[in-house]
């Protein structure tokens, strides 16, 4: 008789995410099952904001173009932008998980509504990133962060979504690219990656136990503001130019401009994504709370760094809803490199 024992790698072929995350809650790393619950309902929201982005060509007048409006950062909102905003929103404040959420797309906290059940979560999200890409079939993304709400009962504030990132008890980003790729990652869990199979709707696991390489070979940045950059800056990214074959230099220049998809980048082949302080930007571009945040628990998950030059990422606690930091984040030694760089700007001070 055949044998048809299969291995640990085989069993998890065609493991769907939400049997993921049931066995993630099974091996009491989410053992309420609200956790669970609320994943499942940010798995549905993903689905149908793929969908749109998908097709978004072929309704060009009713989902591509601008808005008309600006957010709270004075850029443009594109039409997409508000379509998986509310998506969000309305899938979200009648889960029964959340006592509050804060949005890239919202001045101020997002209540919910009194006619649903709050719950004992928060999150904080950043609909569709990279948005200004949509329009030319650049991939974009969505990035969230969930947390337990600090406040006692009632409805959730905004001290609720100024908690430091360690704090996070899951966080994770759905890439609408060449293929939909759906990667997060649980207090207790590792980082795992699902792409969605368009035929069965399905997100099936693709990427398990993702580990970023220790050091790379490319690094991320936009140059064009290099004029604007510190001392410590221009000569770190010199030093990566540089010819050294034992180092693995020169590196190789990668940048989208769609930090999802410059990140997930990093994450599977390693090296390192900067947007730092500069004269423009003196607290760089990305916001802490809804891309900085989520993204280096994740990569914190995954063997990474995340530091804002000279801070981890996940030990600054917010002041603001909205707040920017310089970020470094990706494979340990180049995000190391560049803190010794970038030390010398505090010297020269
Ligand atoms: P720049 C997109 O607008 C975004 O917020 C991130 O997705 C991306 O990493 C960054 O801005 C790009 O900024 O200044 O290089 O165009």
């Amino acid at each position: 008789m055949e044998d048809f024992a299969m291995s640990n790698s085989d069993r998890q072929i065609g493991l769907t995410l939400t049997q993921h995350i049931r066995f993630e809650q099974t091996n009491h790393r989410m053992a309420t099952g609200k956790l669970s619950g609320l994943l499942n309902e940010i798995l549905v929201a993903a689905k149908i904001i793929s969908q749109e982005v998908n097709t978004a060509g072929l309704k060009a007048e009713l989902l591509l173009g601008m808005t008309g409006t600006v957010n709270v950062h004075g850029e443009d909102r594109q039409k997409l932008d508000e379509y998986s905003n509310n998506t969000f929103i309305h899938i979200l404040e009648r889960s029964g998980y959340l006592a509050v959420m804060g949005s890239e797309e919202n001045d101020s906290p997002i209540p919910i509504p009194e006619t649903y059940k709050s719950g004992k979560y928060v999150l904080l999200m950043d609909p569709l990133d990279g948005s200004s890409n949509i329009d030319v079939g650049v991939s974009i993304g969505t990035i969230f962060s969930i947390y337990e709400r600090v406040s006692q009962s009632g409805a959730g504030t905004l001290k609720d979504l100024l908690q430091p990132g360690h704090r996070q008890i899951a966080a994770g980003y759905i890439l609408y690219g060449s293929s939909t790729i759906f990667v997060y990652t649980t207090r207790g869990g590792d980082v795992h990656g699902f792409t969605l199979d368009p035929h069965t709707g399905e997100f099936l696991l693709s990427h398990p136990n993702i580990v970023i390489p220790k050091k790379g070979t490319i690094y991320s940045i936009n140059e064009g503001n290099s004029n604007s950059w510190s001392r410590g800056q221009r000569k770190y990214i010199n030093y990566l130019k540089a010819s050294d074959q034992n180092t693995g230099r020169p590196y190789k220049s990668r940048y989208v401009g769609s930090f999802v998809s410059d990140f997930h980048r990093t994450l599977l082949k390693g090296g390192i994504f900067m947007y730092p302080s500069d004269q423009k930007s003196p607290n760089g571009k990305l916001r802490l709370g809804y891309e900085c945040n989520p993204m280096a628990f994740i990569v914190e998950k995954a063997g990474g760094k995340a530091n804002n030059g000279s801070r981890r990422i996940l030990d600054i606690i917010p002041t603001t809803l909205h707040e920017r930091t310089p970020l470094y984040i990706g494979s340990p030694e180049d995000v190391e490199m560049a803190e010794k760089y970038l030390a010398e700007d505090a010297k020269n001070r």
